[in-house]
């Protein structure tokens, strides 16, 4: 990066509670060396907002201000009266379409604890899970169960998301199905405030499996769409290629996934092998949170066991009935479209898709975690 000014654009809600980390995080990336662009919405809701920012700006002239100018929401529609949420809830769910549209990083400063930020991803699954589809019901019994944390009391959900068919509650669903476009997230916290949590996340279920199995060669054009998928993922992999359907020989030909430079990168981000793996040992390793594969019954059942939901791509055998039952039963996805492995070609852009679908769907982590104690 050296030599390259990074750009970034900081867009806080309304308040103060949102408007003061983002300030703190604009004078960090100052500090080291980005150019800050600073969005705000115009006008700001209160004089405490708007003395800030005038004293932010004095203090960094560099910062380019650019202001939102919001359309007015109206009360009724709104059903409230709260001038902050009004201003926030016009705002908040412009972001990302856009930043998407532009091919931009999106990222998140959430300006709440990480077990809001665990509740905000997973609620509205839970809340699926346990309603009627489409009968539009907000009422929820219980406690909230999210795999991994303690579970958030039913009294402690915020009263708004209970109240039916009200403006809050579906931006807080719509905005939650989002997070698996963003690229990364921030939240300002500490080991000794939330150790049981961070935990959860330092656990780091971040890493996606790939294998089809071993009888299984793909094509090199195919093998290097995969590459690029996995790559356009974002997310960290071990991926075991298979270009010869009998036994893999150490190492060779695995400089043909890439060329040399991208194949530089590919290391940095995974693990690409072509030997024999002990695939037990990867779906039950605590990083692994998705497995794209073959479908071959074996794989599936090791999946199932360790709760690591699949994307499914069958490559010939029983492996799509194998894969129906992974869709029917919540362990998984299918992209019907790719069909048979080997029958498509299959664009490293698409691949990418699914792969950062497979690893944000919470609904399928839920249901891969329920698997799992019933595998038991
Ligand atoms: Br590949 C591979 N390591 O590298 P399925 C497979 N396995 O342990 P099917 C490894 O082999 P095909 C590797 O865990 C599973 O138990 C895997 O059985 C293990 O596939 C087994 O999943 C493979 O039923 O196809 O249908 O036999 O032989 O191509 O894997």
């Amino acid at each position: 990066m050296s030599g390259t000014i990074v750009h970034v654009a900081l867009f806080p809600s309304a308040g103060m509670g949102h408007l003061t980390p983002f300030l703190r995080l604009a004078a960090w990336l100052i500090d080291n060396h980005c150019q800050v662009g600073l969005i705000t919405p115009h006008p700001t809701v209160s004089l405490a907002e708007s003395e800030l920012i005038s004293r932010f700006l004095s203090a960094f002239p560099q910062v380019n201000q650019i202001h939102f100018h919001l359309l007015p929401l109206d009360a009724a529609t709104a059903n409230s009266t709260d001038p902050f949420y009004l201003c926030g809830v016009s705002l908040i769910s412009s972001v990302i379409p856009v930043t998407e549209s532009q091919c931009l990083a999106n990222y998140i400063l959430f300006t709440s604890s990480v077990r809001m930020l665990s509740f905000f991803s997973f609620f509205p699954s839970v809340l699926a899970s346990r309603t009627s589809a489409g009968s539009g019901s907000a009422s929820f019994d219980g406690d909230v169960e999210i795999p991994e944390i303690l579970p958030i009391p039913n009294s402690s959900i915020p009263p708004l998301l209970l109240v039916p068919n009200n403006l809050f509650a579906n931006i807080f669903m719509e905005d939650s199905a989002k997070l698996t476009k963003l690229n990364r997230f921030l939240v300002n916290s500490f080991e000794g405030l939330e150790a049981q949590t961070l935990q959860t996340l330092d656990e780091e279920k971040s890493v996606v499996y790939v294998s089809f199995g071993s009888r299984t060669a793909m094509k090199w054009p195919q093998i290097r769409e995969i590459g690029d998928g996995l790559m356009r993922s974002g997310c960290r992999f071990l991926w075991v290629v298979e270009d010869k359907p009998v036994d893999r020989d150490e190492e060779e030909n695995l400089d043909e996934v890439a060329e040399h430079e991208l194949m530089e990168r590919m290391r940095k981000q995974g693990l690409v092998m072509n030997t024999w793996v002990n695939q037990e040992e990867v779906s039950s390793h605590k990083a692994v949170a998705g497995f794209v594969s073959h479908c071959g019954w074996n794989s599936v059942i090791e999946a199932a066991y360790h709760g690591v939901p699949i994307l499914a791509w069958p490559q010939n055998g029983d492996q799509k009935i194998n894969a129906e039952v992974v869709v029917t039963n919540g362990l998984g996805m299918l992209m019907k479209n790719w069909g048979w492995g080997g029958e498509i070609f299959v664009k490293g852009e698409e691949i990418g898709e699914a792969i950062k679908e497979l690893m944000g769907n919470e609904l399928l982590k839920m249901k891969a975690a329920e698997l799992k104690e019933e595998a038991r």
